[in-house]
């Protein structure tokens, strides 16, 4: 797929439609290798944290270099909307013009992970078209942030004052997957204290020899200029990932799980279509047919 001609916004819009909603084997049809291209970064962070404002921010910064980029939203309530969910924003709106850049949103509402289904085959198919680099956002919501960590680059939480969500965050551990954590709203009170807190708990953690070290970041809407220094971050972590093949490493990591998803959604779907009268047969039996469907 890589070299094919450039797909129009709208035949962008449509292939992703296509492959969000695909069966397994279809999935296994479009996406015929594992882009390495393409670098992933995942914006997480409780409902209403201004992930969205701050990817508008953040992609304005990122444009000032050569490069696409896409950004994908993954809704859990709304029905896909095509980005309007991004659009209707008025920063957004202005870069959902530029022709660098192409938003979209999924929605997330059947998938048992709270991603959409196919979310892993959408980011490869967008990397496969050439964008340099890909943002996902996602709404934390325990488990997503340990599914995301898993299809992205470089791991971005997004954290606000005075949300009792953080110390939920942080007592789950989910700070553990992140490779920067951001103070956002910082114009809000209590922001001072959160980023107390939050380097109190970094400084605490141990860390691997050669591991990374989470950043902290503040940022406000008010200040557009302190998204740079998120940007920053982000180039620090990627280069920290190019050293020492270890960006390789979680490819492969990434090629493990993606398989494995797909074993996981394709024997769901044997499961469906397993008619009620099989059910009846010997365990071993059954195991054997459903294992031998999943090959069909
Ligand atoms: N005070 C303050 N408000 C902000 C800031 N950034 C965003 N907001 C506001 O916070 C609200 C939510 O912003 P969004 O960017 O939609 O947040 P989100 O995290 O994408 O929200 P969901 O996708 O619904 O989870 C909006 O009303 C924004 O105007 C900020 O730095 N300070
Ligand atoms: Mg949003």
């Amino acid at each position: 797929m890589t070299g094919s001609p450039p797909l129009t916004r709208r035949g962008l819009a449509r292939e992703i439609s296509r492959i969000a909603n695909a069966p397994v084997a279809d999935v296994l049809g479009v996406i015929d290798t594992s882009p390495t291209e393409g670098f992933r970064i995942g914006i997480t962070g409780p409902p209403g944290a201004g992930k969205s404002s701050l990817i508008a921010e953040l992609v304005r910064h990122r444009l000032q270099r050569d490069g696409t980029i896409a950004v994908v939203a993954v809704d859990p309530t709304s029905p896909v909307s095509g980005g309007a969910i991004l659009g209707d924003r008025i920063r957004m709106a202005e870069l959902a013009t530029d022709p660098r850049v192409y938003i979209r949103s999924l929605a997330s509402r059947d998938s048992v992970d709270g991603l959409a289904d196919n979310l892993p085959a959408v980011l490869d198919f967008l990397a496969l078209r050439g964008f340099t680099e890909i943002l996902i956002e996602t709404v934390g919501v325990g488990q997503v942030e340990y599914e995301v960590k898993r299809l992205v680059d470089t791991m971005v939480l997004v954290l606000i004052p005075g949300a009792g969500d953080q110390v939920q965050a942080m007592k789950a551990g989910v700070i553990e997957t992140a490779d920067i954590i951001v103070v956002n709203k910082s114009d809000l009170p209590g922001a001072q204290r959160l980023q107390s807190e939050l380097s109190a708990v970094l400084e605490r953690r141990a860390l691997p020899s050669g591991g990374w070290s989470p950043r902290l970041v503040v940022t406000t809407a008010n200040d557009p200029a302190s998204f740079g220094g998120l940007s920053d971050a982000i180039d620090s972590h990627r280069a920290w990932l190019n050293e020492d093949n270890r960006r390789a490493a979680r490819l492969d990591d990434r090629r493990r799980h993606q398989v494995t998803s797909l074993i996981a959604r394709r024997l769901h779907e044997v499961m469906q279509e397993l008619p009620e009268a099989a059910l009846g047969a010997p365990l071993e039996e059954l195991y054997e047919r459903v294992v031998r469907s999943l090959l069909v």
